[in-house]
């Protein structure tokens, strides 16, 4: 049975990533932080399967505490479990939050990529153990040429974007020095019902659901204009799993080829949850109208701009279409915004429901 290790597993990705990788048949073992509240969520599917599974005497999925700032801590995890497999996907991911805690972010999404290459290098497990490294559409920034591909230079326009540059450097210099199988996948924004409640499109579908259920009465973003190539995290995490499979080590752009606006994705988000949006005004003044009632329900705040913005991106998927047989139009983004709305409808009614049972 093939050992799997993902950081970051009580992520988005790293859930997805973990029940892909049971299905598959793997022991999984995963690192999470120790937290005074809950940070667990995302994985309570897996955990309710493994109980049972667990008193059959079949357990295969672990948790182990961690931080991969800590290297001691790390290389005494790799030791232990000596993994087939280390999906390195633990980061502090906010491109915005980057810039209030630049060093916290350099420690956990550079230093933290380097603790692991270093602890399989110095375990002696360079031939063994495969490293998949999340790296980022983010490393593109100002973008140099449009699509962004493979050999697109990299200018990245953040904390977060700086910090990941590094990432992908020493773990492309890994391989190549110690010949170590350390692939890199750049992957564009992915979104799902499990995206965390502040990154752009989930801050939209939640408000959307609460303002169609009368829980809400605004919704205020930020730079309207950006434009996103979005995908489903549950078709890219099949794609971390394939570079890992892939004969040799090598970089692959993972993206769908197509590009939208924040603004097209919150209509078609308040369109799904059964609102028709117009919009007035330019700029800053900019709004969006419920066409039915009037009332102002989408504003902009200068508060959630960046201090330097990424405007647009759009990957190039063909060398994962190509090489890894991958199809990155698996979920239209349609599909995605449709999920995400159902599955927030459900869970704004559920606190609904919830918040009345201790009225
Ligand atoms: P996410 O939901 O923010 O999850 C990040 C994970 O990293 C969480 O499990 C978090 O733990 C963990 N973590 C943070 N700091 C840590 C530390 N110091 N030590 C150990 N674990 C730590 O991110 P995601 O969307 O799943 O993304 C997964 C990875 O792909 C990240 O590296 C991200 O930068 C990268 N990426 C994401 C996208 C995207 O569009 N989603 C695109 C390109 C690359 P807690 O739960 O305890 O906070
Ligand atoms: O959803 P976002 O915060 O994602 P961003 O910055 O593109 O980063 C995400 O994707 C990267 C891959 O390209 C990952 F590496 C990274 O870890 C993360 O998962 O913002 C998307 C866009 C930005 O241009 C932002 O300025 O939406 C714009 N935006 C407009 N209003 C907003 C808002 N972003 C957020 N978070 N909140 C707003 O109110």
């Amino acid at each position: 049975m093939k050992k799997a290790l993902i950081t970051g597993v009580t992520g988005q990705d790293g859930s997805y990533l973990a029940e892909f990788l049971l299905e598959k048949g793997y022991e999984v073992h995963g690192i999470i932080r120790r937290s005074s509240s809950y940070n667990q969520e995302r994985l309570e599917d897996i955990m309710s399967k493994e109980e049972a599974e667990a008193l059959k005497g079949h357990q295969r999925f672990y948790l182990h505490y961690g931080d991969v700032t800590d290297a001691l801590n790390i290389t005494k995890i790799i030791g232990d479990i000596r993994p087939d497999e280390i999906y390195n996907l633990a980061a502090q991911s906010h491109v915005r939050v980057s810039f209030d805690m630049p060093g916290y972010t350099l420690d956990t999404d550079a230093k933290g990529t380097l603790n692991i290459l270093e602890a399989v290098r110095i375990l002696g497990l360079s031939e063994k153990t495969k490293i998949y490294q999340a790296s980022t559409s983010e490393l593109f920034g100002k973008v140099q040429e449009v699509p962004q591909k493979e050999t697109t230079p990299f200018y990245p326009r953040s904390p977060y974007g700086v910090a990941k540059l590094y990432g992908f450097w020493i773990t492309k210099n890994y391989r190549e020095s110690y010949n170590m199988f350390a692939a890199n996948g750049i992957l564009f924004n992915h979104e799902s019902e499990r995206r965390g409640e502040t990154f752009v499109t989930r801050k939209i579908t939640l408000a959307a659901a609460r303002i169609a259920q009368g829980k809400q009465k605004k919704l205020c973003l930020g730079n309207l204009d950006s434009l996103r190539d979005w995908g489903y995290a549950k078709d890219y995490v099949e794609c971390m799993w394939l570079i890992l499979q892939h004969d040799k080590p090598e970089d692959f752009v993972i993206a769908t080829g197509e590009m939208h606006s924040v603004r097209e994705f919150t209509e078609l988000a308040f369109k799904n949850a059964g609102i028709e949006l117009k919009w007035t005004g330019k700029g800053i003044e900019e709004k969006g109208i419920n066409k039915k009632t009037g009332e102002v329900i989408v504003e902009v705040d200068s508060k959630f701009f960046r201090p330097a913005e990424v405007d647009q991106l759009l990957g190039n998927p063909t060398k994962a279409k190509t090489l890894l047989g991958w199809n990155p139009t698996k979920t239209s983004f349609n599909e995605l915004i449709k999920k995400m709305i159902i599955s927030d409808m459900k869970k704004v009614n559920n606190e609904q429901k919830i918040k009345k049972s201790f009225d």
